[in-house]
C-alpha cells in the first residue's frame, strides 16, 4: 500500500469547514482527502470521533530560568508530553536573553535545552532583555533568518523589563525584518509602588498579588505599547489579556486601523482573583500566582465577548509550570515571606484544548470551527508555520487530534503528564477530551497513554510572519 495510515469514519473540523471525510497519510503528511480511503498499512477508527488539527501552543515557557531560587516543573521532556496528552502537536516555548549576555549565546542553550528532548514539534520565540547595539543590528536579524522569527518583550519584571526607549528600538528592528512582537503589558513602576505599599501594610499573602497588578496596570502599559507600535507602524500582538480594560485598548487600536493583535487564556475565563485567597489566605493560593493575574466573572464575560467577536486570534496556555510544595517553586523559603517572591505562572499546556471545548463549544458560546482557529490555524498563521502546520489539508503536516466531544472529564493531577505537583483545574469538569495525538503520521498518546519517544519533535524554522508586515509596506 502506497498510504502509511488511514483516519476513517470521523468528522474533519478545520477553522473554516466541518467535513465528514477520510484522510490517507504518506511520509508524515496529509496525502489525501476522500469519502473512503482504503489500502493503507495501518488504519485507525475514528468513527463518532471529530478528527481536527492538532493544537497549536504558542505560549509556553519551558526549562527557563527563573533565577537562582527557582527551577521551572517542566522541560522539554515533560512539557511537551504533556502537550501533546492534551492534544497538542506543536508548542512555541521561549529562548529568553538574560541582560548582560549575548541573545544568540542564550538562545543556542536553549537549542541544547531541547535537543533530543521534545515528543512534538517545537519552534522558539525568543525574549529581548538587554537590547544591545549588537542585538538590535546583528542577533536579531540573524536568529530570524534562523527561523525564530518573532519575540516577546515585557514591560515589568527587574530582570526583564525595557524602557520605554528600548521598546522603540526593538520595535523598529522587528519593523525592519518582519518580526512578529509580543507585548506583556504591565506597567512596571506602578507594580513597584502598589507592592511596596503592600508590604508595608503587611500585606504579604498571595492574594495581594492581584491587588498589587490591576488591570489598570495592564490598561496602560497596552495603550503605551499600542501607542509606540502606532508611532513606527509596526503591528504588535498583545499576549495574555486578562480583562476588558486591555481589551478595550485593542479595541480602540483595531478601531484605528492598526495591527494590533490579542493572545488570551484559560485562566482568564475560569480562574478569578479569590482562587488566590487559597483557604483563608493561606498560602495555597500560590497555586494560581500567575501575571497578569485572574480578574473577576465580568472580566470572564468580557473575554468571552472577545473570543466571540474575533478580538482574539489567539487562544493559549501561557503555561509556565512550578512546584507547588517544594523549597524551589511557589513555596520557596522568599516565596513563603511575600507575594513578591512567588514565582509568576501555572501549569496549563494539557488542560488548555478541553477547557475551551468544554467552556466554549459545549456550552455554545463559539462554534467547532472557531475553537479550531484560536487553538491551532491562527497560532500557525500568526507565527509562520502555515500551512504546515495549523490545518488538514493535503500537503499539511499530518498533525491530527481525535476528539470526543461528548467525553466528560474531572481534571485533577493524577491524569496530566506535566512536571507540576498540582493543577490549578483540580476537579474541573470538562465534556470534550482528545482520545488520540497523531504528529506527522505518528501516534505519540493514546487514551492518556504515551507512545512517542523524546526526540521525535523536531525545531520548526518558522517563515517571517504575514502579520508582522507593516500597514504602509
Ligand atoms: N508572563 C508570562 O508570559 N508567563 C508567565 C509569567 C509572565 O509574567
Ligand atoms: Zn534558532
Ligand atoms: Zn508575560
Ligand atoms: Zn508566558
Amino acid at each position: 500500500p502506497d498510504l502509511d495510515l488511514a483516519i476513517r469514519g470521523g468528522t474533519v473540523v478545520t477553522a473554516s469547514d466541518t467535513i465528514r471525510c477520510d484522510i490517507g497519510i504518506r511520509n508524515g503528511r496529509i496525502a489525501l482527502l476522500a469519502e473512503a480511503v482504503t489500502g493503507a498499512a495501518r488504519t485507525i477508527d475514528a468513527s463518532g470521533l471529530l478528527v481536527m488539527p492538532g493544537g497549536i501552543d504558542s505560549h509556553v515557557h519551558l526549562d527557563q530560568d527563573s533565577g537562582p531560587d527557582v527551577t521551572m516543573a517542566d522541560g522539554f521532556e515533560s512539557g511537551s508530553r504533556s502537550a501533546a496528552a492534551g492534544g497538542n502537536t506543536t508548542i512555541i516555548p521561549f529562548a529568553m536573553q538574560i541582560k548582560g549576555r549575548s541573545l544568540r549565546a542564550c538562545v543556542t542553550e536553549y537549542h541544547a535545552k531541547a535537543e533530543g528532548q521534545s515528543l512534538i514539534d517545537y519552534g522558539f520565540h525568543l525574549i529581548v532583555s538587554d537590547p544591545t547595539p549588537t542585538v538590535l543590528n546583528q542577533e536579531l536579524p540573524a536568529l530570524f533568518a534562523d527561523g525564530c522569527t518573532s519575540f516577546k518583550v515585557f514591560m515589568t519584571y527587574d530582570d526583564l523589563v525595557l524602557t520605554d526607549r528600548q521598546l522603540l528600538e526593538v520595535f523598529s528592528v522587528a519593523r525592519r525584518e518582519q518580526a512578529l512582537v509580543m507585548v506583556h503589558a504591565e506597567g512596571y513602576d506602578s507594580i513597584k509602588f502598589l507592592a511596596d505599599r503592600l508590604e508595608q501594610a503587611g500585606k504579604t499573602a498571595p492574594y495581594y498579588h492581584g491587588v498589587s497588578r490591576p488591570e489598570i496596570v495592564e490598561r496602560e502599559a497596552a495603550h503605551r505599547a499600542i501607542s509606540h507600535a502606532e508611532l513606527l507602524d509596526v503591528p504588535i500582538m498583545i499576549v495574555h489579556v486578562s480583562g476588558r480594560e486591555a481589551m478595550e485598548q485593542i479595541r480602540w487600536a483595531r478601531q484605528r486601523g492598526l495591527k494590533v493583535y490579542a493572545e488570551t487564556c484559560p485562566q482568564y475565563i475560569t480562574l478569578t482573583a479569590d482562587d488566590m485567597k487559597g483557604l483563608n489566605m493561606d498560602m495555597s493560593g500560590a497555586k494560581y500566582v500567575c501575571s497578569p493575574p485572574p480578574r473577576d466573572t465580568d472580566s470572564q464575560k468580557a473575554i468571552w465577548e472577545g473570543l466571540k467577536q474575533g478580538v482574539f486570534q489567539t487562544f493559549s496556555s501561557d503555561h509556565c509550570p512550578f512546584f507547588y510544595d517544594s523549597p524551589r517553586g511557589k513555596l520557596s523559603p522568599k516565596g513563603r515571606t511575600s507575594f513578591r517572591w512567588v514565582p509568576n505562572g501555572i501549569p496549563g499546556v494539557e488542560t488548555r484544548m478541553p477547557i475551551l471545548w468544554s467552556e466554549g463549544v459545549a456550552k455554545g458560546r463559539i462554534s467547532a470551527n472557531e475553537f479550531v482557529a484560536l487553538t491551532s490555524t491562527n497560532h500557525a498563521k500568526m507565527y509562520g508555520l502555515y500551512p504546515q502546520k495549523g490545518t488538514i489539508a493535503v500537503g499539511a503536516d499530518a498533525d491530527i487530534v481525535l476528539w470526543d466531544a461528548n467525553r466528560k472529564e474531572t481534571l485533577r493531577q493524577e491524569i496530566l503528564h506535566h512536571g507540576s505537583d498540582y493543577t490549578p483545574w483540580e476537579g474541573f469538569e470538562v465534556t470534550g477530551y482528545p482520545v488520540m495525538t497523531i504528529a506527522r503520521g505518528r501516534t505519540v498518546v493514546e487514551e492518556g497513554k504515551v507512545r512517542g519517544s523524546p526526540g521525535d519533535g523536531r525545531f520548526l524554522k518558522r517563515d517571517k510572519s504575514p502579520y508582522a508586515l507593516p500597514l504602509g509596506a
